[in-house]
């Protein structure tokens, strides 16, 4: 049974970050606490040593959806990335990671969950193993699932940012968002199974600019204590 720190997490004290280093959910939130300078100890998860940490009963005490990242602090949990990044931004709100209007707000929040929403949850590990174990795809037709659906919501993300007046030096304004924290997760899992990123320019170059910032890659995965 996986040996997690549950009950150490739960009773309080450092925030404790359920995490794997390949999980862009848990990147999105690692990019948060880094741009708010949150302190937090990291709780390796593996997905996918021996059958899936997250799978078994010491995580599934932490999150019954078997889905990193999981956020404990004072005694609570918090699941799925897009809350625990709102709730860091009401607990912690400087620097603002929904600035602005309602109407700011609504096409931060609308950027990010085109990534989070659309994007995400068909290309996730699971969605991919099911597609390999139980439809039979080979690797290479498990691939181009992937990419189809990357392109075609990066698609409609590089739409919604080219050409806005409101999109700056990130996905909105010259100041890191939600936005960009899913954004910039995304964009490294598409260039890791080889998307074609050439028709994305706008998306790029603000992915581009957040990855200079050390916020942003601490957070990546290959700074990750469990980065194999
Ligand atoms: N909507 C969730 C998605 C979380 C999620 O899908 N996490 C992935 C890693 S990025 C996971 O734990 N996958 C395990 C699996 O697919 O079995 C969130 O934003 O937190």
């Amino acid at each position: 049974m996986l040996d997690l720190p549950v009950n150490r997490a739960i009773a309080g004290g450092k925030m404790k970050l359920y995490t794997y280093f390949r999980s862009s959910a848990a990147y999105r939130v690692r990019i948060a606490l880094n741009l708010k300078g949150l302190d937090y100890d990291a709780v390796p998860v593996h997905l996918t040593r021996t059958g899936g940490e997250h799978l078994q009963e010491g995580y599934l005490g932490v999150n019954p959806a078997a889905l990193v990242p999981a956020l404990a602090e004072n005694g609570r949990v918090l699941t799925q990335s897009m809350a625990i990044i709102e709730y860091l931004d009401e607990t912690h709100p400087e620097p603002a990671l929904l600035p602005g209007t309602a109407v700011d707000r609504a096409r931060i929040r609308a950027i990010a969950q085109a990534i989070a929403c659309d994007i995400h949850p068909i290309n996730n590990l699971r969605v991919l193993q099911y597609l390999a174990r139980e439809l039979g795809a080979s690797e290479e037709q498990k691939n181009t699932w992937y990419r189809h659906w990357v392109e075609l919501g990066l698609t409609a993300v590089e739409a919604m940012l080219a050409g806005d007046a409101r999109t700056g030096a990130f996905c909105h304004g010259d100041t890191p968002t939600l936005a960009d924290c899913c954004l910039v997760p995304q964009v490294f899992n598409a260039r890791r199974f080889k998307c074609r990123m050439d028709a994305f320019p706008v998306l790029s170059r603000i992915a581009e600019r957040c990855e200079d910032i050390e916020a942003f890659r601490l957070a990546a995965p290959g700074n990750q204590p469990d980065a194999e």
